[in-house]
């Protein structure tokens, strides 16, 4: 499969644009990135079998970027990105993952102190030599020695989102493969941890070899760390490990309970197992040497006395207990969603006009869409201002109305995310708020206070009447940021006492985290799960808050936007 490897290069060459300040193009070269890491199809094969035409045809792939696709399947390299790199020759991916550093910053630590990588810039700033850089200074330089600190503490885990959709498509290549007879994601990946240390698959055939071997020859395959008779593991252009097991059918249920982990969760399984007298392993579940159940991960938890529970809560953290008692969860699923909340439009930072990003909602088989731009405050994302808002209702109303006229069945709300000021105070005047549909309001800027004034602060926001939704309340990034200063205990008490929902956001931020998620349930404290879309293929990572909200074994019940219209409306303050 190239498309994650022409994804890659097409990312690199947006960089390279951004650097050069090219306006519009760095985007259309991400888009087509992220168009070929959702494509179930290998573009080789679509090439072979349609020409440039056909690579036309992917959404997101115009002639200019479908002619750097045949260039690169013809002759493996693309000729703009090797005369950048010329330019530039840096870890650019590397150094990227450093918060605090973009593009533009990287291009001038290498012409002005020669910085190539990650042991370059740590070199610079142990010797301050970045600070007095022109547009740098102490705070940029203060983040960078941040960034470097969570870099290190990561140490090599990797973000859910950006492992996923790379693994699903090496899962459908699997499953293409007339040898396999089931393939599944294992692991952390497919309990959907927010981090991921290496992807496992696992796979049932009866030629394991000829799986072997197309695994290791993947084209994202930087180095073959091992490849055995059942087992290989492998190095990716992308940074990441990839371990694949293959088992016969019958130990296929017993290999995938084991493979899923967590770890904790096999321990405590396999006691339940020894104390009924019986054998749980990777090859099935065992009385003496008779197999007695193995061929699913059904039968393996059945033979052991427990109910079958979703991966997202295989933490041993009261599932074990749950599943004997009958008492487990019925997580939230994707298909419960009726809208999302959380979407930036034209009008401030986002790309799309509002009907795009509503019809992206309808086709996603939505009722209602919120847009939720930014406010006045935020500068740089173009906030909008009392006035702004005031018309952006009305534009609002004249769209419903239209879909009424037609009898469409579909709502947008209007809404906005306002900032929650240093005092708490909101940045927009009560008497606009009151107007809209709903509020979000969200921490932005002076992100570092003590825990006694940041709470002090968000107090003050939640008990606004008009208040609605907390927005990614704890503040941190996934691998790039932690939360502010707070004390979640009183957030939730705060939050049940004025009926504020609290968002858990879907992009990187996955914030609410899970555990929070499962304090949040226990105290019937509401949630909303968005996506923090500034462009409507965001749109999608709303599976991500979905698992996310699962590993914190919320429900159904639990999720505000899993209501209708009507009902969803009933849950705002005012
Ligand atoms: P990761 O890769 O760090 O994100 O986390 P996992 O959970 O994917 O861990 P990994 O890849 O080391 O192993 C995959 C699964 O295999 C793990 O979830 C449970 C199982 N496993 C691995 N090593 C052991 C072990 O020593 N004991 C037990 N009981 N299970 C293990
Ligand atoms: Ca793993
Ligand atoms: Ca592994
Ligand atoms: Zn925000």
């Amino acid at each position: 499969m190239r498309n994650h490897k022409i994804a890659k290069i097409f990312n690199d060459i947006a960089r390279f644009l951004e650097i050069d300040g090219v306006a519009f193009k760095p985007y259309a070269y991400q888009r087509a990135a992220m168009s070929l890491e959702g494509l179930k199809e290998d573009v080789a094969d679509i090439y072979r079998k349609g020409g440039k035409a056909a690579l036309q045809e992917i959404p997101g792939i115009g002639k200019g970027i479908a002619g750097h696709i045949e260039e690169y399947l013809k002759k493996g390299t693309i000729a703009d990105l090797e005369n950048f790199k010329k330019r530039l020759p840096v870890d650019m991916e590397g150094l990227l993952r450093v918060e605090g550093l973009g593009p533009k910053k990287v291009k001038v630590l290498y012409e002005k102190l020669g910085i190539k990588n990650i042991k370059d810039l740590e070199k610079a700033v142990k010797t301050h030599k970045i600070a007095p850089l022109f547009g740098f200074g102490e705070k940029t330089e203060q983040n960078i020695v941040q960034g470097l600190e969570f870099l290190k503490k990561g140490k090599g885990r990797s973000f859910l989102g950006e492992i996923l959709p790379i693994a699903r498509q090496v899962l459908w290549q699997l499953e293409k493969l007339p040898e396999v007879q089931k393939a599944s994601l294992a692991g952390s990946l497919r309990r959907k941890r927010e981090t991921i240390g290496d992807v496992d698959f696992l796979v049932a055939s009866k030629s394991p070899g000829k799986v072997m071997d197309f695994f290791v020859n993947l084209p994202g395959v930087e180095k073959v760390w091992g490849k055995g008779g059942t087992k290989a593991s492998v190095h990716m252009v992308n940074g990441f490990d990839m371990d694949l097991r293959v088992v016969p059918e019958k130990s296929y249920g017993s290999a995938l309970q084991y493979f899923t982990g967590s770890q904790d969760h096999n321990i405590a399984t396999r006691k339940i197992a020894i104390d009924k007298g019986l054998k749980l392993s990777e090859y099935g579940v065992f009385r003496g040497s008779k197999q007695i159940a193995g061929k699913t991960e059904e039968d393996v938890y059945k033979a052991i006395g427990l109910r079958w529970m979703d991966p997202e809560i295989r933490e041993n953290a009261g599932e074990i207990e749950a599943s004997l008692q009958g008492k487990l969860p019925t997580l939230v699923d994707i298909k419960d969603i009726k809208g999302d909340l959380h979407c930036h439009s034209d009008w401030n930072g986002g790309k799309n006009p509002i009907e795009v990003m509503a019809q992206t909602a309808m086709d996603m088989g939505y009722e209602y869409i919120g847009i939720s731009d930014h406010t006045k405050t935020l500068k740089i994302e173009n906030g909008l201002n009392e006035k702004q808002l005031l018309e952006q209702i009305e534009y609002i109303k004249k769209i419903n109305r239209s879909f009424q006229i037609s009898n469409f069945k579909f709502q947008i709300l209007a809404g906005c995310e306002a900032d929650i000021l240093k005092d708490g105070s909101i940045d927009i005047k009560d008497e606009v708020l009151a107007q809209l549909d709903y509020v979000i309001a969200s921490v932005h800027l002076n992100t570092k206070m003590e825990k006694k004034e940041m709470m002090a602060r968000i107090e003050k926001a939640m008990r606004n009447p008009n208040v609605d939704i907390f927005g990614h309340p704890t503040g941190r990034i996934v691998n790039q940021r932690d939360e502010y200063q707070i004390d979640f205990d009183k957030i939730l008490k705060i939050a049940k006492e004025t009926g504020t929902i609290l968002e858990i956001n879907s992009s990187q931020r996955l914030d609410l985290r899970d555990f929070y998620i499962r304090r949040a349930k226990a105290e019937g404290v509401k949630m909303i799960i968005n996506t923090d879309s500034h462009h409507k293929d965001q749109m999608n990572l709303m599976e991500y808050g979905v698992s996310q909200a699962r590993r914190g074994w919320a429900e159904k019940s639990d999720i505000v936007n899993t209501l209708s219209v009507e009902k969803l409306l009933e849950h705002f303050k005012v």
